[in-house]
């Protein structure tokens, strides 16, 4: 198996043009779509995926649910629901841990091989930007030094900021 560093890759990009086995959805616990890049994923993936959605029944704080990518590149979407910032003191860190852990036995599960991350929590929700970079990176190391699939994660920053600290990180820390 590729070492952990090559398993692991940053760009900045919009999530809903990647060409990827997945892409996962920073979504609220309606799954029925909102701002950020849940809008931008809803948009671009076409109506049916709201009414596969529609079908979910919603989704809890950290948990993850996938369904079809319709009109996206990719073909799937792992939606997932990152904690709001509240103080730190809320489970914030254990809450937004489980949402790239669920999202990566759900993408494990499926046979997804390629899976594409937004930076989730760090928009309208708050989450401070460094330590969510932290914890994503540290989470999907973790699971992919115990599993083979996927072979490849992508973090998708969307703004400058992110994108500098994941590039900070990941060249120190690999
Ligand atoms: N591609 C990649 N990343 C994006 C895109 C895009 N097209 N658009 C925005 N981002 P946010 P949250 C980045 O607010 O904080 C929604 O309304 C953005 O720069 O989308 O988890 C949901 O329905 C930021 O770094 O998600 C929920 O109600 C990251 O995506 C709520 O927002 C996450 O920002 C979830 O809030």
């Amino acid at each position: 198996m590729k070492n952990i560093k090559d398993r692991i890759g940053v760009l900045q990009d919009d999530i809903t043009v990647l060409e990827v086995d997945a892409i996962v959805n920073a979504a609220n616990t309606s799954l029925l779509g909102g701002g950020g890049v849940d809008g931008a994923i809803h948009e671009a993936a076409g109506p049916a995926l709201l009414v596969e959605c529609r079908t979910l029944g919603g989704c809890p704080v950290g948990e993850a649910k996938i369904t079809k990518g319709y009109l996206l590149p990719a073909k799937h979407i792992i939606h997932t629901v990152g904690p709001v910032w509240r103080d730190g003191e809320h489970g914030e860190t254990e809450l937004l841990r489980n949402a790239y852990s669920n999202s990566l036995k759900l993408a494990k599960k499926h046979g997804i091989q390629t899976l594409a991350f937004p930076n989730i929590s760090t928009g309208v929700y708050r989450f401070p930007k460094r330590r969510a970079a932290k914890l994503a990176i540290e989470t999907v190391r973790t699971f992919l030094e115990k599993n083979s699939t996927p072979k490849k994660v992508l973090f998708v920053c969307y703004d400058g900021e992110n994108y500098g600290i994941y590039q900070e990180i990941l060249n120190a820390n690999l």
